[in-house]
């Protein structure tokens, strides 16, 4: 099966079956997707991607849920990208959680697709991306990428992000050991959700300190804020500050640096992808020629870099 216009049309309107159906075909890589990546990647560029991030529990969904509700508010369309083995739109939460984003289900401006962290042929990072690409192209307002935060292919998507909001909770534990870890080390936004539980305020000033202790002089100062996601107090400010933040990307060029960079790992990662494709040819392709060099390598008589090498010389990857 290719992709047909028919459904490329379906997706563009934000069809949701047409999106979920086209996402899949890319993310397998089937006849067409280059052709219809590329023209999805010319319509794009207007829509705004904010990574959620921060420990499982800590209430990102909820907070997703809410902000969905302002972003409609002001007539924007909204897209949740959640890469969350616990997320509830998966179904791999209580019941309640489910019912709770039912509310958004039969908004045609809304639309939430959960992915899980394994089994994206190009890693998750590409899979992201390509995404991206899509509900840019179809006109979503806004992106709202749900991350837990952990592991590199996580840290790379929160990349593909222009403002990344930390959620954690009072306590601190789990939240900040992250941050410690070295993962989370920038968030422009950070929250302390649950502000019903106590210890909120010790919270946010370990917060504020920690990040004034941070010595790099950097145009942009986080901001420490609260919220009761399950209120959904505290939540206008937040969609506040991620105006805020964007206004200053805008004005001081980080925009176009984000764009940027997203450009650059999007084609490192298609030059990953058609190097990866060449070789398993390579390798399932029973190449006398490949199969005797292997017999060299393991006789020991030459080296594994000095052959493949000359076997990336000799690849023909414009084929692929
Ligand atoms: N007490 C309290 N519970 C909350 C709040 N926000 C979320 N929760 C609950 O915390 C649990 C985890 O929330 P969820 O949004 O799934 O967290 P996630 O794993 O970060 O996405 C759920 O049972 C929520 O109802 C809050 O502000 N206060
Ligand atoms: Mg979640």
């Amino acid at each position: 099966m290719s992709i047909s216009d028919e459904l490329l049309r379906g997706a563009l309107q934000r069809d949701p079956w047409a999106l979920g159906k086209l996402a899949r075909m890319i993310d397998d890589g089937l006849e067409g997707s280059d052709e219809a990546l590329e023209r999805l990647h010319a319509m794009g560029g207007r829509c705004r991607v904010v990574g959620i991030t921060g420990p499982p529990g800590a209430g990102k969904s909820t907070l997703i849920n809410n902000l969905i509700r302002e972003g409609r508010k002001r007539d924007q369309t909204v897209a949740v990208l959640a890469v969350d083995p616990t997320s509830p739109y998966s179904g791999g939460a209580v019941l309640g959680d489910r019912v709770r984003m039912q509310e958004h289900a039969t908004d045609p401006g809304v639309y939430i697709r959960s992915l899980a962290t394994r089994g994206h042929m190009g890693g998750l990072s590409r899979s992201v991306q390509h995404l991206i690409t899509l509900l840019d192209a179809a006109g979503f307002d806004l992106v709202l990428l749900e991350t837990v935060g952990v592991g590199q292919e996580e840290v790379e998507v929160k990349d593909l992000a222009q403002t990344t909001v930390f959620v954690t909770v009072p306590g601190l534990g789990d939240g900040i050991q992250a941050m410690k870890a070295g993962v989370l080390e920038i968030a422009h936004i950070y929250l302390v959700n649950k502000a019903d539980r106590p210890m909120t305020e010790t919270t946010v000033k370990d917060l504020e300190s920690m990040l004034s202790m941070s010595e790099e002089k950097r145009a942009w100062h986080p901001s420490v804020l609260t919220s009761i996601a399950t209120e959904g107090t505290g939540v206008q400010e937040v969609m506040e500050e991620l105006d805020r933040h964007y206004s200053h990307l805008q004005a001081s060029g980080g925009l176009e640096n984000w764009r940027r960079s997203v450009a650059d790992a999007s084609v490192a990662e298609a030059i990953r992808g058609i190097v990866e494709e060449s070789l398993k040819e390579l390798v399932n392709g029973d190449n006398p020629e490949f199969e005797s060099d292997i017999d060299r390598v393991s006789r020991k008589e030459e080296d594994p870099m000095s052959v493949a090498r000359r076997w990336l010389g000799k690849l023909d990857f414009g084929k692929v």
